[in-house]
């Protein structure tokens, strides 16, 4: 017999013991140490070290089966990414109602109150592929899906409240158009390119929501700060059919929050994560995100009183005008366990809705009723993605009598795949039954006239929105606006496309055109025509951020850069009082092991300074030694990490021995510039929010 030849592979850490399995678990048991490694087929594998080879240095063999499939499946371990908002974080949590909406619904999530449900919610870019960064201008998806125990409801909207377009038609327009060039494949998630304005150019109905998508609205600071919107108008159905139509809001205990322009360009080079390890680490820390949950209900006549269609989602309903009634609220408390199965397998869609919840005819949503449906089956790749377990009902199972399909994972029993059928009155499985009373029910919306492809003439304002949104906002968020449309616009190569902006810009103001066109260096061009003319509408400050968040640190991170030779009591008081507060603080230091104290105390870095620059912060300290300091006068990181707290308007406290530095970035002094000798406390305030008086010294807005 041939001799065996010896084996030179390094052993493995652990030797399972032999006999042991999985405990005839069909999932894998990843917690059981003495668990055995097998093939998907459960066959026990020898060796996951050494593919088989035809000798010791021969060729590996067909016959190596275990190399194959782990191969294979390796292989085929993407799956399509989403068509739009490919790139998301999840987390589950629970939604618990504080006030019934009964009057209005009999869906029992709206009008059992205390009662908690599970959820599952999911926030996104829109233009983005999966592996594209969290910080680019960009709208976000706020997905939410409630397992209600009428089966699932899959709230699926945005952190704005109206849409670029009117009619689902032009959906894959828009979304080609943002995308990355069709030739050329570049940019990546961004918005500032000629197709995207070409066509927003040529789409006047879109203006209102370039209004918001210029706001600071699309560089939120956190995915715990942001508003979201069902977008859609909805109906309500109570007891007796009668509808009420509504719109769904959320608004975060953290109040809307946003970062600056510049900032967001250079988090997404120093986090490409930013606001996914935000919200991982945020729930993981147990500071669960929350959010209240409102609802604007409008009758029929109410609707009807409004002076442009509510059926036109790129309208906005102002709150002044009906205010949101506040009924519930979302706390997110746990991680996924696996972001494939999870955050990227999970599959919303719009038609699920629990009895008691309806759509309206909004043409945007009727379209989005087909589509959601539709795009599982590339991307999920079978009719069965309901049998996912993030996708599935909880305590309400689905039983019908679909079968078959790809992944089939159900082994159905009896005969009864056909209904009605008689089978149980013969003692055998006869199947599940339609519930004419429990069951979905849809409102008898009246509906008359001829086949048509049209807009109808209630959609045609396409500027008075735009003019509300745009003259409510402060001066602040009025220059972020204008500076947004000029930094994009000169993205913008072809300059008819510029101009043809520009001339619908007249139509929303005068000042925001004349301040674009300055920005551009251009003639201001021709008004275009507006198919009617906007009309001044009363300002709404619910549309403003600025003003409306709450001042404090609870959320905020704060960065405290230090030096060997740095006062520890310094850094310990500043520690202990912002923590106080609820913000989190990393100590940053020239290099990563940290640095020894005044006095001799070692204190050890969060991180190191050229990695952690001080845009990952919402403010910043500097507790340096001269010594400490005079070398960093020739880091140009460190320079930067003043320099940019200071232009990105954060609180910087630091100490005296910090002050050249200082000097060499060009901070200079105001009410968010505080000396740490006098203490920590008078850090507190600066660092609860941006100093906004200061921007016009630090940056040449439009
Ligand atoms: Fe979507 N949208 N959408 N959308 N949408 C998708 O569904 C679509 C629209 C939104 O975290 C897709 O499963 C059409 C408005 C979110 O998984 C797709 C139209 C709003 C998400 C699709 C719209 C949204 C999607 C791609 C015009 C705000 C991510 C993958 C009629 C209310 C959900 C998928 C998640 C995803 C179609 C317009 C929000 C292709 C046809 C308006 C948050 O089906």
């Amino acid at each position: 017999m041939a001799k065996r030849p010896t084996n030179t592979t390094p052993p493995t850490p652990k030797t399972p013991k032999v006999g042991i399995g999985n405990g005839g678990e069909t999932h894998q048991t990843m917690s059981d140490p003495n668990a055995r490694l097998t093939t998907n087929h459960g066959i026990p594998v020898g060796d996951n070290q050494n593919s088989l080879k035809g000798g010791r240095r021969g060729p590996t063999l067909l016959e190596d089966f275990v190399l194959r499939e782990k191969i294979q499946h390796f292989d085929h371990e993407r799956i399509p990414e989403r068509i739009v908002h490919a790139r998301g974080s999840a987390a589950h949590g629970y939604f618990e109602l504080t006030k019934s909406l009964a009057p209005y619904t009999r869906a029992k999530i709206l009008t059992e109150v205390g009662a908690r449900t599970e959820v599952f919610t999911r926030f996104s870019t829109v233009a983005g592929g999966a592996g594209s960064v969290d910080t680019p201008r960009d709208v976000r998806g706020f997905a939410v899906k409630f397992y209600t125990n009428e089966g699932n409801w899959d709230l699926v909207g945005n952190n704005i409240p109206v849409f670029f377009i009117q009619d689902a038609i032009k959906f894959p327009d828009l979304i080609h158009a943002v995308k990355m060039e069709a030739d050329r494949g570049y940019p990546q998630a961004a918005s500032a390119h000629d197709t995207f304005w070409d066509f927003i150019g040529l789409m006047p109905e879109s203006t209102h929501m370039i209004m918001w998508a210029m706001s600071d609205r699309t560089i939120p600071r956190s995915l715990r700060m942001m508003e979201g919107f069902g977008v859609n108008t909805f109906r309500l159905l109570n007891a007796k059919d009668e509808a009420t139509f509504v719109k769904f809001h959320w608004r975060p205990k953290l109040g809307t929050q946003s970062t600056c322009w510049d900032e967001a360009v250079k988090i997404a080079g120093a986090d490409p994560d930013y606001h996914r390890r935000d919200l991982f680490e945020s729930i993981a820390m147990g500071d669960f995100p929350e959010w209240d949950f409102g609802v604007q209900l409008l009758s029929q006549e109410e609707a009807d009183a409004l002076p442009f269609d509510i059926l036109d989602a790129t309208k906005v309903i102002p709150e002044e005008l009906h205010p949101i009634t506040f009924v519930g609220r979302m706390v997110l408390n746990r991680n996924p366990d696996n972001f494939f199965a999870e955050t990227e397998q999970v599959a919303f869609l719009p038609t699920n809705m629990p009895p008691g919840i309806d759509v309206s005819e909004d043409p945007l949503l009727q379209g989005r009723l087909f589509s959601y449906q539709d795009t599982q089956l590339s991307r999920l790749g079978t009719v069965n993605f309901h049998q996912l377990p993030i996708n599935q009902p909880k305590g309400c199972p689905f039983q019908n009598l679909q079968r078959d399909g790809h992944m089939q994972t159900i082994v159905f029993k009896g005969r009864a795949n056909y209904e009605p059928n008689s089978l149980a009155e013969a003692g055998e499985v006869g199947g599940p039954r339609e519930d004419p009373r429990g069951g979905v029910r849809t409102f008898a919306a009246p509906m008359e006239g001829q086949k048509v492809r049209l807009r109808a003439e209630t959609f045609a304002d396409h500027y008075s929105h735009a003019r509300l949104f745009y003259h409510s906002q402060t001066s602040i968020e009025q220059a972020h606006i204008a500076s947004a449309l000029v930094f994009e616009l000169s993205k913008v190569v072809l300059e008819p496309i510029r101009e043809r902006v520009m001339g619908n810009l007249r139509n929303v103001d005068e000042s925001l055109a004349r301040r674009v066109a300055d920005g551009l260096n251009m003639a201001l061009p021709a008004k275009s025509q507006a198919v009617v003319e906007p009309q001044d509408m009363e300002p709404s400050p619910a549309l403003r951020i600025i003003g409306k968040y709450p001042e404090t640190l609870q959320g905020r991170a704060v960065g405290i850069l230090v030096t060997d030779g740095a006062d520890g009591r310094i850094v310990a008081a500043v520690k202990k009082a912002v923590e106080a507060e609820g913000a989190t603080v990393k100590i940053v230091a020239p290099k990563i092991g940290g640095v020894t104290l005044k006095g001799g105390r070692k204190l050890k870095a969060d991180g190191q300074l050229a990695g952690t620059p001080s845009v990952l912060f919402d403010a910043v300290a500097l507790v340096l030694s001269d010594e400490g300091c005079a070398e960093l006068l020739n880091e140009g990181a460190a320079v930067d990490f003043a320099a940019h707290a200071f232009g990105h308007l954060k609180a910087i406290g630091f100490t005296s021995e910090a002050q050249p530095l200082l000097d060499k970035a060009g901070v200079q002094p105001d009410d968010g510039i505080v000396d740490l000798g006098d203490g920590a406390d008078a850090f507190i305030a600066p660092a609860s929010t941006r100093q906004w008086d200061r921007e016009p010294k630090v940056r040449m807005l439009a």
